[in-house]
């Protein structure tokens, strides 16, 4: 907790609550100066890779290694504890086995990945997109934040090289494990009524643009038949979008950004920019191709028009099944948990032996300011880690 408060004032976002913290911002650069500062005093030697992602070594870096870790950036207006949480319990744990006298017999590391929520860019976990090739690192150097800023120029400010993105082999290569603790985004262990537990799977889900475009107008002067009003359709879409996830299995669709342009009160917007996330087990992506098709129908029906970009997407990923059993049996018998909620563990599970630790939220509530966990059951976490790495390192 102390790990947790010392960060406490950083990126504390007073407009919205919570804390707003994103890549390359004074928010973000202090977490990252946060963390070197603690990795160094720990005597952990820190390095950054060509995707901007962190690493701090016990030891001599080597392949093959145990990697823990989490990320630092927020969603805007988000909690204190997802992403730091992971961080602070890598760093504890790292504590406790060398209070214990352990020595790894292998490479021991802990990461902070970089934009994780996509809060900036738009594309959620970019840093292990990129170190796994998983985005083309073209596209990435042109994605852009509300400002216009590219991430070449982003990276570039921050002292970064834009040509250097991309798969890293050599980083990948120093993977042997990566084990991500997490608070819950659910209710799962409040309703088992335990502090931790083994993630089991992530929903497939991704990100989609819906850009309506109609005649910006006066919103005095211009009657109601003549307008081509593009918040309608945007409108009717985030209500379709609703209808469309209860119909599918354990679908999910949100649609938490709804941008006007230009914004004004009394100004029928020009172009409405319409932001979708939508998850599901199977066929999330085909519950988006419905919405496409209904979007374009109602786009037409006002005079509008409306062109659909896919943002980001992730097949549902099933955990390394042989790991999740082994930290279910070194944590004496913790449950195992699905989650609706991304992750960078759920992208490099495509590649290495990856596996998740949850740690209660007893509001159930994430990526708001009420996400919380107990002091008691950030230990209960910590010391899990410390086992799941005595187990993997020892
Ligand atoms: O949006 C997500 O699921 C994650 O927390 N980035
Ligand atoms: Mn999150
Ligand atoms: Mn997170
Ligand atoms: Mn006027």
């Amino acid at each position: 907790m102390s790990g947790l408060d010392a960060i406490a004032g950083i990126g504390a976002d007073r407009r919205r609550g919570g804390y707003s913290r994103h890549v390359f911002d004074d928010a973000e650069r202090h977490l990252r100066e946060w963390f070197v500062e603690q990795a160094e005093s720990r005597g952990l030697e820190v390095e950054t890779d060509a995707n901007t992602n962190l690493w701090a070594w016990w030891g001599k870096p080597g392949e093959d290694a145990v990697v823990t870790g989490s990320h630092l950036d927020s969603v805007p207006g988000g909690g204190a504890f997802d992403g730091p949480l992971g961080v602070v319990c890598a760093l504890e744990a790292v504590d406790l086995l060398r209070e214990r006298g352990f020595q790894p017999s292998r490479p021991l590391a802990v990461v902070v990945f970089a934009e994780e929520e996509g809060g900036r860019f738009g594309v959620p976990c970019l840093g292990s997109r990129l170190m796994t090739g998983t985005i083309d690192a073209d596209r990435a150097r042109r994605l852009r934040d509300t400002d216009g800023i590219s991430l070449a120029e982003a990276m570039g400010s921050f002292g970064a090289d834009p040509a250097r993105i991309g798969r890293d082999e050599g980083a990948l290569r120093r993977i042997g494990h990566f084990v991500e603790l997490h608070v819950e985004q659910g209710k799962g262990l409040v309703d088992l009524n335990r502090p931790v537990a083994v993630a089991d799977s992530i929903l497939g889900h991704g990100r989609w643009r819906f850009r309506f475009r109609g005649q910006g107008n006066h919103a005095g002067a211009t009657l109601i038949d003549d307008r081509k009003d593009p918040m309608l359709p945007a409108a009717e879409l985030v209500v379709a979008a609703r209808r469309a996830a209860a119909a599918t299995a354990d679908g999910r669709a949100t649609v938490g950004r709804l941008v006007p342009n230009p914004g004004g009160t009394n100004v029928i917007a020009s172009a409405v920019d319409l932001y979708l996330d939508a998850r599901a087990p199977r066929g999330a992506r085909a519950m988006v191709e419905d919405l496409a098709e209904q979007a374009m129908e109602l786009a037409s029906q006002e005079g509008c028009s409306v062109e659909v970009v896919e943002e980001s997407f992730g097949d549902t990923v099933h955990f390394d099944a042989a790991l999740r059993d082994r930290l279910c049996e070194v944590l004496d018998d913790v449950p195992s948990l699905p989650t609706g909620a991304g992750h960078d563990a759920g992208v490099l599970a495509a590649e290495k032996p990856t596996a998740m630790l949850f740690v209660r939220n007893p509001t159930g509530i994430s990526h708001a300011p009420e996400e919380h966990a107990t002091v008691e059951d950030c230990e209960e976490g910590s010391h899990a880690l410390a086992r799941v790495l005595t187990d993997l390192a020892g």
